[in-house]
């Protein structure tokens, strides 16, 4: 029997690559503000809240704002992001991603989207996405962030399944961690590297069926149970379940 009923996909660095986006917007921010943002420094803010965001920023640059002013920068760096936004065409969609889902659905599986982002209506209209999803929860359904877990909780809870039936695909340490301390599996997207506590992990979509994904959570160390951080890497270049 099968053991997963719903799979919940976050959004930025998982079914589109819209960092690029964050990480424009922000380094015109913080050139505004005097404040040195290099790629790395970016890392920091993947698949944290807006203001969360800015307030690493300030950390970075040694810099105190009031709660007005970090106010109207998010706003403005918002402002930014859309513009680039606006122009995402369909082809924006990571590598495997549209087979992936539509393959899933086809199997009886629930999809429900898990993102921080307050702009994921607008990302999965530009990628004529959301008819693919049963649910919805995005940064403007929640009131706590990533590690948090509620917008994993509400997702299995919009899509009636319970925790341990459902799959949490995340490219950032702080939602791994959210789907743990939600009761649920995680695949990280990416490297076992950046994501060690990921219960297996994917490069991307490309190739890869779900089959293949409940093999890899099933499989030796990755064993259903058995403690997060273990579990099974598929690296680029050695796509399964085709
Ligand atoms: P917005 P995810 C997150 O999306 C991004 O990774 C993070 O960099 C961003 O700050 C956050 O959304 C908020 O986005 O400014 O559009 O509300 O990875 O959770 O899909
Ligand atoms: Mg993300």
């Amino acid at each position: 029997m099968r053991m997963y009923r719903g799979l919940l996909f976050d959004l930025d660095g998982v079914l589109v690559d819209t960092a690029k986006y964050h990480y424009l917007a922000w380094k015109e921010i913080a050139g505004r503000l005097g404040i040195v943002f290099t790629p790395k420094d970016n890392e920091r803010l993947k698949g944290v809240s807006r203001m969360r965001s800015l307030e690493i920023l300030l950390e970075i640059g040694g810099r105190k704002l009031d709660r007005k002013a970090k106010e109207q920068y998010c706003e403005e760096k918002n402002r930014i992001y859309l513009n680039h936004i606006r122009r995402l065409e369909r082809s924006a969609l990571l590598p495997g991603v549209r087979e992936f889902l539509r393959d899933a659905r086809k199997k009886g599986y629930l999809l429900a989207l898990g993102s921080a982002s307050r702009n994921a209506s607008l990302i999965l209209d530009r990628l004529e996405l959301n008819a693919c999803f049963d649910a919805v929860i995005d940064g403007n359904a929640v009131s706590k962030a990533k590690p948090d877990p509620e917008v994993f909780r509400k997702g299995a809870q919009a899509l009636g399944l319970k925790p341990r039936e459902c799959i949490v695909f995340e490219d950032a340490p702080a939602g791994i961690e959210a789907a743990h301390a939600g009761g649920m599996r995680a695949v990280g997207i990416g490297s076992r590297e950046g994501l060690p506590e990921a219960d297996g992990i994917l490069a991307g979509f490309a190739g890869v069926r779900i089959e293949a994904v409940e093999a890899m959570l099933a499989g030796g160390d990755g064993a259903a149970g058995n403690p997060a951080g273990s579990g099974f890497a598929f690296g680029e270049g050695s796509p399964v379940g085709q």
